[in-house]
């Protein structure tokens, strides 16, 4: 039987590029993002391959998250993996300008609607004995850069949540792996900047990010190693992008 992936986030970047590794390698996808259309659209592209349940979610909506996931229909309901990939960067100001708003968007999504999802798939793994959980964090969760205040430590928390999940699953075939991704062309940064084209542009001018095909593979591989073997946790770079020296501040 067809395997069944949950992908939160899929109606651009890493989600939907893991969609479409996943609809190539045979699985089933249920698909999770706001955009309706965007939705509609990856789902009538991918239903050519392979079953697609497309579910209009805002990971934020607690209560939503908890029902819907407690209802899907018996095909989709029994979920071997899980993509915790929605999420997002507002802003770059420090940490004494930067707009409360976003911080609270960003605590919202990348830490509170990630726990949502886990919470809500997890029990269903736990009485099939059998699943895994991939969660997308960032190098922004271990190393910190100016302006990356919270969003940064929003994936700190992803990564030491991924780890505490293994510590509660020990004993259970189910996986937790954290991959922390640095600098990739998706629509990351056209978020960050609210939808400011230009600016975006230019973070990945003259060089050559990852892209979200990079990752769609990396999560792909991880899925379909043996169930022995869990991998905690991968950083992955692109070749054109190093850490800078400590700064120090000079009067
Ligand atoms: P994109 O902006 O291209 O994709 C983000 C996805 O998240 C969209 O599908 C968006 O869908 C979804 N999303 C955002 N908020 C919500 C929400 N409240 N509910 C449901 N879905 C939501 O960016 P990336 O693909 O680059 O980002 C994916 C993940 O990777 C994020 O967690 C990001 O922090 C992380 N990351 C990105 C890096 C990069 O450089 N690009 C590097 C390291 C990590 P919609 O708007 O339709 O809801
Ligand atoms: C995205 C990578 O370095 O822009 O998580 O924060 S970075």
């Amino acid at each position: 039987m067809a395997k069944t992936v949950f992908i939160t986030g899929a109606t651009s970047g890493f989600g939907k590029g893991c969609a479409e590794r996943f609809a190539k390698g045979g699985w089933r996808l249920i698909l999770v993002g706001r955009r309706a259309d965007r939705l509609k659209n990856i789902q009538k592209e991918l239903e050519k391959k392979t079953g697609v349940l497309a579910l209009e979610l805002d990971v934020r909506n607690r209560q939503k998250v908890l029902s819907v996931i407690d209802s899907l229909p018996a095909e989709y309901s029994k979920i071997d993996l899980l993509v915790n990939n929605a999420g997002l960067a507002l802003g770059l100001k420090p940490a004494d300008a930067a707009n409360l708003d976003d911080w609270d968007t960003m605590i919202d999504t990348n830490i509170k609607g990630l726990v949502y999802c886990t919470r809500a798939v997890l029990p269903g793994m736990v009485e099939r004995n059998h699943g895994q959980i991939i969660n997308i964090g960032s190098i922004a969760g271990n190393w910190p850069y100016p302006g990356g205040n919270v969003y940064g430590a929003t994936k700190a928390f992803v990564q030491q949540f991924s780890r505490n999940l293994r510590a509660d699953l020990l004993g259970k075939k189910i996986r937790v792996t954290n991959i922390e991704p640095g600098i990739a062309e998706t629509e990351f940064s056209l978020v960050r900047f609210g939808g400011d084209k230009e600016c975006a542009g230019k973070v990945y001018e003259g060089t050559k990010a990852l892209s979200a095909g990079d990752i769609a593979d990396i999560v792909w591989w991880i899925a379909n190693t043996p169930e022995h073997v869990n991998i905690n946790q991968i950083e992955v770079m692109p070749t054109f992008q190093a850490w800078g020296p400590l700064a120090i501040y000079r009067e």
